[in-house]
């Protein structure tokens, strides 16, 4: 079957399932199809609702933000969305973010005309440093990454799906179970078949490292793998050096190809480099694997929509190659990507006072969301609350996964007016010094009362 009529017909079939669960459910309309006679027909009268975002539908989820939003108690607390919050419970725009716009503000040779399809070239050049390692990377000095400006790290992810559902012989992907929620759809829509490989032990809320392996020996030769590159959604939990090591000869030894998704670089261990330990394991050995990055959450630029796809191949000529037809997949579905962000970030990027101010910035947000670990796992056992919560201070990044059942999700959000979602994941980073102990007791409550 021709790559287009494939991915038709997995999107068809996607569809069809959807309807069957009422997901995305699309029937198709005809003028005649109901009561016609009304004033107030509509050739969409049978659209059926879908489902909201359970992180970030404006209309909310039940879960979290429209509750959240409609919810006038003064103790009400979102954590739901990934997204840093100050001590004060404010949404932070870094200071060298300020700077970087000031300087693009004041540049009057600055023009707002289209970029090239593939983005910014020193934004593609200074991302795929960041990510793959400045003057280590053998696959920068010869020329074997290439590296396109995309909308953010869904973008990123969206556009390397639709390029392998095309150029790829192997059409499964296999993501982590669990994942963050959006994998699916983005990898499923780009006519990808999905299936899951074990990754968490709800025992132990670790690393499940032997079904992980399990699952990645069984996969078929040439399988795509979606790797976590750090601060793993919505787990928190990493596999160390050691077990990178031995995931990475596994891959390599069966030909799968690494594809990460790095949304939280400097936000695991406050350190760029040390969240980057992963993909430069991988790019070490001199094998292909694609990297999507969001500049969202570790420069806070959410909603300016900046990331990259670098897609690394064993040679230059191959690797421009890619990049030409990756322009064939990113002139139909965007044209060319926004100018703004991927401006901040290579204005930070590639000065050194900025860059240095970044890390700095950085590391503050790291070591904040670290320390509202400490302060919720002490604020726990200071209430004797039933169970084991080391956790929280072993998972790393921006969540903790809680353990906590969907019934006990509810009764906090009931009792207590917190928000989050119904996996039981808590966003570290919305909570503060003054907001634990409400937390605390919420959930000390709901394990106490809900068993
Ligand atoms: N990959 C992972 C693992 C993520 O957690 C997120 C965002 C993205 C990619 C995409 O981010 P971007 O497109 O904004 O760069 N996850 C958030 C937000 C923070 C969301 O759901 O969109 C979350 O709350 O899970």
């Amino acid at each position: 079957m021709e790559g287009a009529d494939r991915r038709l017909s997995t999107l068809a079939r996607h569809l069809q399932t959807s309807a069957a669960g009422h997901e995305n459910a699309t029937i198709t309309c005809s003028p005649t199809s109901s009561s016609s006679s009304s004033g107030d027909h509509s050739i969409f009268a049978n659209i059926l609702p879908a489902p909201e975002d359970p992180i970030l539908d404006p209309r909310g989820a039940v879960f979290v933000t429209v509750a959240y939003n409609k919810d006038p108690s003064p103790v009400k607390l979102n954590l739901g969305v990934g997204a840093y919050r100050t001590e004060e419970g404010k949404p932070l725009v870094l200071n060298v973010v300020r700077r970087a716009e000031q300087l693009l503000v004041n540049d009057r040779s600055r023009v707002k005309e289209y970029l090239p399809i593939v983005g910014f070239a020193d934004f593609n050049k200074l991302s795929a440093k960041l990510i793959l390692g400045a003057d280590s990377s053998p696959a920068i000095k010869g020329n074997l990454v290439t590296t396109v400006q995309c909308l953010s790290g869904t973008g990123s992810l969206r556009v390397g799906a639709e390029f392998l559902a095309k150029h790829y012989y192997q059409r499964t992907i296999y993501i982590p179970n669990p994942t963050w929620g959006n994998h699916t759809k983005i990898f499923n829509l780009a006519g990808l078949a999905v299936k899951t490989y074990r990754y968490y032990d709800p025992l132990t809320r670790g690393l499940n490292i032997q079904g992980l392996l399990e699952d990645l020996g069984s996969a078929p030769s040439g399988a795509i793998l979606l790797l976590h590159a750090c601060a793993h959604n919505p787990t928190g939990v990493d596999p160390t050096l050691e077990q990178w090591e031995q995931i990475r000869r596994l891959i390599r030894s069966k030909s799968l190809l690494p594809f990460f998704d790095s949304a939280y670089q400097g936000f695991a261990s406050g350190s760029l480099d040390g969240d980057a330990q992963s993909v430069r394991m991988f790019v070490g050995d001199g094998g292909e694997c694609f990297i999507a990055q969001s500049y969202a959450k570790n420069m806070g630029l959410y909603g300016e929509r900046v990331g990259a796809l670098s897609i690394v191949c064993r040679t230059a000529d191959v690797a421009s190659r890619v990049e030409s037809q990756l322009k064939l997949v990113i002139r139909p579905m965007y044209s060319s990507p926004p100018i703004h962000g991927a401006s901040i970030v290579s204005a930070i990027l590639k000065d050194r006072n900025l860059y240095n101010e970044w890390t700095l910035e950085l590391k503050a947000m790291a070591d904040r969301i670290i320390t509202m670990r400490k302060q919720l796992f002490d604020a726990l056992c200071a209430r004797g609350t039933p169970g084991d919560w080391s956790h929280i201070i072993k998972q790393i990044g921006m969540f903790t996964f809680t353990g906590l059942s969907t019934k006990q999700v509810m009764f906090m959000t009931k009792e207590y007016h917190i928000y989050l979602t119904s996996d039981g994941r808590i966003s570290m980073a919305g909570l503060s010094s003054r907001t634990v102990p409400h937390l605390a007791d919420a959930i000390h409550a709901a394990v106490t009362t809900i068993v």
